[in-house]
């Protein structure tokens, strides 16, 4: 058996909760070996989000291409990407593996983060939006699970091969639904926390390293939604603001 790989193209939160080191962390957690290209610094902690400056795209090009003549991933995944250079960058680049795009546009407090993911959406295995990104995506508000299926199938016209929009921030059950050809919906009950800062890039880095394991991709997300449950009830409780999840949940 050889160790599986998998590569996580994003921003750095110095603070640990999100970004790079979230899904470092989670891969660790899942047993597989993480890569990371950085693609912009932000300054941050869990109250909120103070700077953020984009590394040029030129150097994100050669970090990618340094990682994949070397040791390629079994799977990718994209964060924070911060201008639309970078966002070529990675456009242009052949995957060899399965790339799960994360449109991480804004922050929790609101800062940019990535423009307009539309290249790199048809180049996605998986796109992981939650409401606000799924209505940025699809162009029309996304506040039920109707509009989250009609969401699902624009997303999909705009070439990715599956869609999961996570529900989380609706009332009741925490809902993701998948769309790949089918509907498939994950629920799980709701946790009552303000310690949810990460959620994103915690849940799709976990989908991306049981997809390097060679999981199938309704399992894996079976596995990865059970995984963020635990890491949101077993949040360390740490920080003054949104505090980050137990990564080793
Ligand atoms: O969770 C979205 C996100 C992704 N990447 C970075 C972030 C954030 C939110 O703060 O800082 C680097």
């Amino acid at each position: 058996m050889t160790t599986p790989v998998a590569l996580t193209i994003a921003g750095s939160d110095p603070s640990g909760g999100a970004g790079i080191q979230a899904d470092l962390k989670t891969f660790h957690r899942f047993g597989v070996y993480g890569e990371a290209v950085v693609t912009l610094i932000t300054v941050q902690n869990t109250m909120g989000v103070r700077r953020v400056d984009v590394l040029d795209a030129g150097l994100v090009r050669e970090q990618l291409h340094a990682v994949l003549e070397d040791i390629p991933p079994g799977a990718a995944k994209t964060g924070a990407l911060g201008s639309q250079a970078v966002i070529d960058a990675i456009a242009e680049t052949r995957f060899e593996c399965p790339l799960v795009v994360d449109p991480v546009m804004t922050s929790t407090s609101g800062a940019q983060l990535s423009t307009d993911l539309g290249r790199l959406i048809l180049r996605a295995f998986l796109v992981t939006p939650n409401l606000e990104e799924a209505a940025l995506l699809a162009g029309f508000p996304v506040t039920d699970v109707d509009s989250m299926r009609r969401a699902a199938e624009k997303i999909a016209s705009l070439g990715a091969r599956n869609v999961l929009i996570k529900g989380g921030h609706l009332e009741g059950d925490a809902t993701d639904l998948l769309f790949n050809g089918t509907f498939h919906k994950f629920s799980a009950p709701r946790i009552v926390t303000k310690h949810t800062h990460g959620t994103g890039c915690t849940y799709s880095a976990a989908i991306t390293a049981e997809l390097a394991k060679g999981t199938e991709l309704i399992e894996a997300i079976r596995r990865a939604k059970a995984f963020l449950c635990d890491a949101i009830r077993g949040n360390p409780g740490l920080g003054q603001g949104s505090g980050p999840l137990n990564h080793f949940a």
